[in-house]
């Protein structure tokens, strides 16, 4: 194991301090930070908020679409030693990091969507002010997860040209944590659950970094200890468990301790444990053995202004708004959320299916429009970037498992989104993430992949390697869209068709469909982009979905508009929201709240 990714918490062994604020920022567009010495201080910064999406803060084109090397610094008082390791932890940086503490090097991390922590006991200077120096580089390229390429400009400037359909923000977007820990701490936890009649068995494993021994006790809601065994591993048997459902979310609290030779107290964490199984068996998708219908969204961590920083109040208002419209599951297109998605989603009883930021595996821009326009094949998966690319998503893959394994809300990890899989080399690229994934997740979960339009049966390499088939499918928008409505549905049908042989024995989802629609338009009768458009195109999806018993989930793309690079395709984003970017309804969103009010 990499490093220890619990969230941060409190108690009699464990501290933590925030480090969120206002912090100094300074672009370095020569990449010559390094040599300046700016680890040692930032020679001429300007003020900016941790956490946030640098972007959209700013007036001026060249510092919202600034690409290349930047840097943040702050400074942060620490008492006494007091024995304890000294940890800081970032939630996420976006891409790649280095850290440097009073001017040295405490590491370097890539992958902007998982936190990383790193043990700068060794560095600091206790009773003092310490100095953070961060290095950050936000440049995309064919290695990078996700992918993209890096456009030079005639002035030398760059520009992120990414191959997928979302803003590139980046920067330091979510929380820093200053955090004490023992030096023998429980570092990591895995549980596996199987129901037994009303019974539930809870098999554990935790790790530590000493040798002590470790108690496990699981209380209820009301605080009672409903059960408790010793060891770094075992059993745990709660009679007549509440399970943990959609909308119905019972939390029961797991409290892992180190106990010293004569029973004393090293270290304790806390955390939630929701009983409940997932499965899919046929073409079922099984919550605690019974069939479970998705409804729901593909999102984005998205909002006007903060960009990709996580607020509680949007996050809480979006959830009050999928509530509203009687869903039950969204996808966290296309990257790992901040941690306190899943947190809510526990507590909420919302089902995530948990997407790591594989996206864009084929060469072209905006990553939608190709293959829906007949786009050539771009042999992705035949680049010599290939094996450093396969590096990097082993690890991004790693580091989400690791994160979120044990959220009762994750039923499910989609290891990419839309890639090129219409080749045998895009098979071999994703086996082994498959059996990686299998490997490191205890409970077992179902994985999946989004495909693209052109992976259909016979020409698709990948949806083998998936327990259930999630399609992004546009019919009605690229393709046959507006006049051509009638002919999308024949389209559309004769695709689902094709499917059935593979589904007699697969559960079949759509984790994208949808159309680009303007708040403000109307029109009778109807054209594309007017409200009007976007329920009769979500009407004739749902006509073909509802005729096929092996479709077991509708996912609609997008929760909400969002920004995207600038382009003749986006309209300032991408207006496929059932709500719009400040998260009111367009007219669809009635229509769905009817539907799934009786799926
Ligand atoms: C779209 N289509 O065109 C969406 C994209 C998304 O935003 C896709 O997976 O196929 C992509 O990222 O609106």
């Amino acid at each position: 194991m990499k490093q220890s990714m619990l969230y941060p918490c409190t108690n009699a062994h464990r501290s933590f301090a925030s480090l969120d604020g206002l912090w100094k920022m300074q672009f370095d567009p020569a990449s010559d930070g390094i040599t300046q010495n700016w680890q040692d201080g930032l020679p001429d910064p300007f003020s900016m908020p941790v956490p946030a999406s640098f972007a959209d803060v700013f007036t001026e084109k060249e510092k919202r679409d600034y690409c290349g090397d930047f840097w943040y610094e702050t400074k942060f008082y620490l008492e006494a030693d007091d024995g304890r390791d000294v940890i800081l932890r970032f939630g996420s940086i976006t891409h790649r990091a280095t850290v440097y503490i009073n001017g040295v090097c405490a590491g370097f991390h890539e992958g902007g969507f998982t936190p990383f922590v790193l043990n700068i006991t060794e560095l600091v200077r206790f009773g003092n002010r310490n100095r953070i120096t961060v290095r950050v580089n936000n440049e995309l390229n064919e290695t990078s997860i996700p992918c993209g390429t890096t456009k030079v400009r005639k002035d030398g400037s760059r520009l992120a040209q990414p191959y997928f359909d979302f803003f590139n923000y980046s920067g330091i977007q979510r929380s820093v944590h200053l955090l004490k820990v023992p030096k023998e701490a429980i570092l990591d936890y895995d549980t596996a659950i199987t129901l037994n009649g009303s019974d539930a068995v809870i098999s554990y494993q935790v790790k530590t970094s000493g040798e002590h021994s470790v108690s496990a006790e699981i209380f209820d809601r009301k605080g009672n200890r409903v059960c408790a065994n010793t060891g770094k591993s075992g059993e745990l048997l709660i009679r007549d468990a509440r399970l943990w459902n959609v909308r119905d979310a019972y939390l029961y609290t797991l409290v892992f301790r180190i106990l010293d030779d004569n029973g004393g107290e090293i270290d304790k964490y806390p955390a939630r444990l929701g009983v409940r199984t997932i499965e899919v068996k046929g073409n079922r998708i099984l919550l605690n053995s019974r069939e479970v219908y998705l409804k729901g969204y593909g999102k984005h961590e998205d909002f006007e202004v903060i960009g990709r920083q996580f607020s509680w109040t949007v996050a809480k208002r979006d959830f009050e708004l999928m509530k509203w419209t009687n869903a039950n599951c969204f996808r966290t297109s296309h990257y790992p959320y901040a941690e306190e998605w899943y947190q809510m989603a526990d507590e909420e009883g919302f089902l995530i299916i948990d997407e790591v930021p594989a996206v864009g595996m084929m060469r072209s821009l905006m990553n939608f429009a190709a293959a829906g326009a007949g786009g050539k094949d771009t042999r992705f998966f035949t680049a010599d970037t290939v094996p450093q690319l396969q590096k990097n998503h082993k690890e991004q893959l790693e580091e989400m498992i690791l994160r979120d394994k044990n959220h009762p809300s994750v039923i499910a990890f989609s290891i990419f989104n839309e890639p090129e899989t219409t080749y045998p080399e895009a098979r071999d690229y994703f086996a082994p993430l498959f059996a990686l994934a299998r490997e490191l997740d205890v409970q077992k979960r179902p994985l999946t992949g989004a495909l693209l339009v052109n992976s259909t049966p016979g020409k698709d390499t990948c949806a083998e390697l998936c327990d259930f088939i999630s399609l992004n499918r546009y019919y009605g928008w690229y393709i046959l869209g507006g006049p051509d409505l009638n002919d999308a549905e024949g389209a559309f049908r004769a695709e689902v068709d094709a499917w059935r042989p593979i589904c007699e024995n697969k559960p079949l989802i759509f984790t994208e469909f949808g159309a680009d629609t303007h708040a403000g338009e109307h029109k009778l009768p109807s054209v594309m982009w007017a409200q009007e458009y976007q329920n009769e195109c979500y009407e004739m999806n749902f006509r073909v979905m509802d005729s096929y018993d092996f479709v077991k989930g509708e996912l609609v793309w997008n929760f909400a508009d969002f920004q995207t690079t600038e382009g003749i395709m986006r309209v300032n984003g991408n207006k496929k929201g059932i709500f719009t970017r400040n998260r009111q309804p367009k007219d669809a969103a009635f229509l769905l709240k009817k539907r799934w009010e009786q799926k």
